[in-house]
């Protein structure tokens, strides 16, 4: 079990001295929620029209009619307000769209103030070539322990070979378009280049707004951009984003996985059922509520599908069958009721949990006093064993449709 944080434990055990089992839920279901209260600013920095508002609305995941849609410049027209952008699922983590470094409006000398630097967690700074104010700039963004990448957009308009177009990558041309451009720069000395802000040490990804977001290095740079992010946001940020890549559903099984012994912690307080064959009880509010949870977290939920589809060209109806064959029931509109029906197709079987229980029950806590009152309260361990399994099988029918969206996109 991954271990937990000191500052929890602190309040859990705080808690549990004061209310008991009662004051332990009460911290963990905030713990739950905390990704929802967290604000994450990310700074889309670039001269006008290096594609800031086209990459936006790709991270936003926006359909074409979804309000809010940063505008993509014209042939002169150019955003002169910075404006922010919320991302529809979750309107804390919000996108700016800065101007360049270096602009008449926007010199260098007052840059960092004007645009109010210190509020944003992360920098993508989008541009043709890294000139020395994008090099300033990076140095800036490091001085605050912070990350900033560069993205070079309208990569599907340089490679024109006919085959790359249509999917498979021209990895030569592509591998050239990530060497930072040297044009114009002033001969480095080997201090220079050791310099930790200099081009050589940030990462470039190169991407087409336009394309399918499955391709190029859009998946890489997602990836990269949560890695990356400061540590305490990453969970906020993980569970935002959209699941479109075999990596991030493994990342985001990995962080469902470490939230469930806190789910599983508020178990007793609603309805608890025999899991069927046993004389073990679960808490079936919070399974269904985790389950679906973790049904739309990993992209299987009719809405994730069909951007899914979308992005990758997919046919949707392809999409939905490798689910729908999975489960052979709609799980979005599982209740109470039916949900029990339903455990064995969901990756709960009563024969395993006599199996692996008695190995389970072993496990602790690592908090002597408040793991033990959780672990003897009914039915913890048979809620956070069950929460595991769903968990599991959802990873597998995940991995299935992102398969199937890959093979269809690269037919
Ligand atoms: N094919 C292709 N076109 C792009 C891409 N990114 C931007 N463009 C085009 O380039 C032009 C400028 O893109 P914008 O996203 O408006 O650039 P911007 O940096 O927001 O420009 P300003 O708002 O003027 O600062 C538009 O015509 C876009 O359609 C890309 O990845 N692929
Ligand atoms: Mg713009």
């Amino acid at each position: 079990m991954a271990s937990i944080p000191k500052v929890m434990r602190a309040q859990l055990e705080q808690a549990f001295q004061n209310k008991g089992l009662e004051g332990c839920q009460g911290v963990l279901q905030s713990a739950l929620d905390e990704w929802k209260r967290t604000q994450m600013n990310v700074a889309v920095i670039g001269l006008s029209g290096t594609g800031k508002s086209s990459l936006i609305n790709a991270f936003l995941d926006l359909d074409s009619d979804d309000e809010r849609t940063a505008v993509v410049s014209g042939c002169n027209e150019t955003a002169e307000e910075i404006q922010s952008y919320k991302h529809p699922k979750n309107e804390k983590l919000v996108f700016a769209d800065l101007p360049g470094v270096g602009t008449p409006e926007f010199p260098k000398e007052s840059y960092l103030q004007a645009t109010g630097v210190d509020e944003y967690d992360f920098f993508l700074v989008t541009s043709s070539r890294f000139d020395e104010n994008d090099r300033w700039l990076a140095e800036e963004v490091k001085k605050r322990n912070k990350r900033l990448f560069c993205v070079r957009t309208r990569i599907g308009d340089v490679l024109t070979d006919k085959e790359a177009k249509s999917g498979s990558r021209d990895e030569e041309q592509l591998g050239k378009e990530k060497e930072p451009s040297t044009e114009d720069e002033p001969q480095q000395t080997d201090t220079e280049r050791s310099d930790p802000a200099s081009p050589s040490d940030i990462k470039i990804f190169v991407i087409d707004s336009y394309e399918s977001l499955t391709q190029y290095d859009f998946p890489a740079l997602c990836h990269e951009f949560i890695g990356d992010f400061p540590e305490c946001k990453q969970e906020a940020l993980l569970l935002t984003v959209r699941a479109q890549s075999k990596p991030m559903v493994d990342r985001k099984v990995e962080c469902l996985r470490s939230r469930t012994w806190k789910a599983a912690g508020l178990s007793g307080a609603g309805a608890l059922v025999p899991l069927p064959g046993t004389s073990f009880v679960f808490d079936v509010g919070i399974l269904l509520h985790e389950m679906k949870f973790y049904f739309e977290q990993v992209g299987l939920d009719r809405e994730s599908l069909r951007r899914l589809a979308r992005t990758t060209g997919a046919d949707v109806g392809r999409l939905t069958a490798v689910v729908t064959d999975a489960y052979g029931v709609d799980v979005a509109s599982l209740d109470l009721r039916s949900f029990v029906d339903h455990l064995s197709v969901l990756g709960v079987s009563a024969a395993v949990f006599q199996a692996e229980s008695a190995a389970e029950a072993a496990v602790s806590l690592a908090l002597p006093v408040v793991g033990q009152a959780l672990a003897a309260s009914m039915s913890y361990l048979t809620t956070r064993w069950m929460l595991a399994k769903i968990l599991d099988r959802m990873h597998v029918v995940a991995d299935e449709v992102i398969d199937v969206a890959t093979k269809c996109r690269d037919a």
